[in-house]
């Protein structure tokens, strides 16, 4: 009798194309997930020590990367317990829809992005405001590394050191005016190089952009990186500069930026543009508001096999709630999605 195996690609979302066909496919996936059980966490962690990421591939790190790495502050917030992905993984299974809305499209394509050299403008409501090459832009901040969770509003996530700075350094730096009650991120706009952005398909009306409120943005978890791994950001990660904020669904954490601007009102972001029902501004990792196709509940964190799926329950603001909850103190999370 013949055993009928599913090809791998038949469930495998790298071979799906825009989110939104992607997430009609989730539904399927969710009902098949809701009777797998909790699979055993990993219960080693590693050191914060660059050495100790294996199979990490060597980067062209710019000059001013190179020069603040013996400062840096390695493991300066980390993960208990939860093994760090593997880089590869990280670095071939990436949303970045410039370069295609395939998975592995990012690692394939990102060759093209050319990151110096770089150019950030800080504008809107700022005392301070500028255009900056990278490496001056840079200058005032010294790298930490930051392992932190990445669940992406897809049920799949990942564990990443990144090496950044805190948001609210380079606020003090730039010295918001009173009317500054959100930042905005944008990220860079260039056809010839972004292919994604040739192509009508993925439905975005370029270039992405993000944003947050200016106090979740002070908050001490939420950084700018410009590397992760101990090495400088791969292109397909957003390199040269980009958001991390951990306690909210990957697409707040735009990548690949040329502007930060302050602003008075709330910005009109990339997903939340595309299906306000679907995405929202807040974006909050909250297990108990299920996206209106599929659960939020758990998530498959990856490396996950198709036949031993790394099954696990998602947490309230990613795990991040000690730090984060009293920003959203008095606030309907199921409204503010
Ligand atoms: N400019 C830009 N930023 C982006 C995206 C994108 O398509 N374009 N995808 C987002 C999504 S959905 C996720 S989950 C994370 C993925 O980051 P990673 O590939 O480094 O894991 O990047 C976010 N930032
Ligand atoms: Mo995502």
């Amino acid at each position: 009798m013949l055993i009928k195996i599913p090809a791998a690609s038949a469930c495998n979302e790298s071979d799906v194309t825009p989110e939104a066909i992607y997430l009609s496919r989730r539904s399927l996936l969710g009902a098949s997930m809701a009777g797998v059980a909790l699979s055993a966490l990993p219960n080693w962690a590693r050191a914060a020590d660059p050495s100790h990421y294996d199979g990490v591939e060597a980067g062209n790190a710019p000059a001013w990367f190179k020069e603040k790495l013996p400062s840096a502050e390695w493991g300066a917030v980390t993960v208990e317990g939860e093994a760090i992905t593997p880089f590869k993984d990280a670095t071939h299974y990436n949303n970045f829809y410039e370069f295609g809305t395939d998975k592995g499209d990012p690692a394939q394509n990102a060759g093209s992005l050319k990151t110096e050299p770089w150019t950030v403008v800080i504008d809107g409501e700022v005392g301070k405001p500028g255009r900056y090459a990278l490496e001056d832009f840079m200058k005032p901040y010294r790298l930490e590394e930051r392992i932190y969770r990445l669940r992406c509003v897809e049920a799949w996530s990942m564990v990443i050191p990144w090496m950044g700075f805190p948001i609210s350094e380079l606020l003090r730096q730039v010295e918001p005016t009173a009317n500054a009650k959100y930042i905005r991120f944008e990220t860079l706009q260039d056809p010839k190089t972004m292919p994604g952005q040739r192509s009508g398909f993925a439905l975005i009306d370029w270039p992405y952009v993000e944003g947050l409120r200016l106090d979740e943005a002070m908050n001490p978890l939420a950084i700018l990186a410009v590397g992760m791994y101990g090495r400088e950001l791969p292109s397909q990660n957003g390199a040269p500069l980009r958001l991390v904020v951990p306690w909210k669904y990957g697409f707040k954490s735009v990548k690949s930026i040329v502007r930060i601007s302050l602003v008075s009102e709330q910005p009109k972001t990339t997903w939340q543009s595309i299906a306000a029902n679907e995405y929202g501004f807040y974006a909050n990792v909250n297990p108990t508001v299920d996206h209106p196709r599929w659960t939020q509940a758990r998530e498959r964190r990856l490396p996950s096999g198709l036949f031993s799926p790394n099954i696990r329950s998602t947490e309230m603001f990613n795990g991040y709630g000690e730090q984060v909850a009293s920003l959203y103190s008095g606030m309907d999370l199921r409204k503010n999605y």
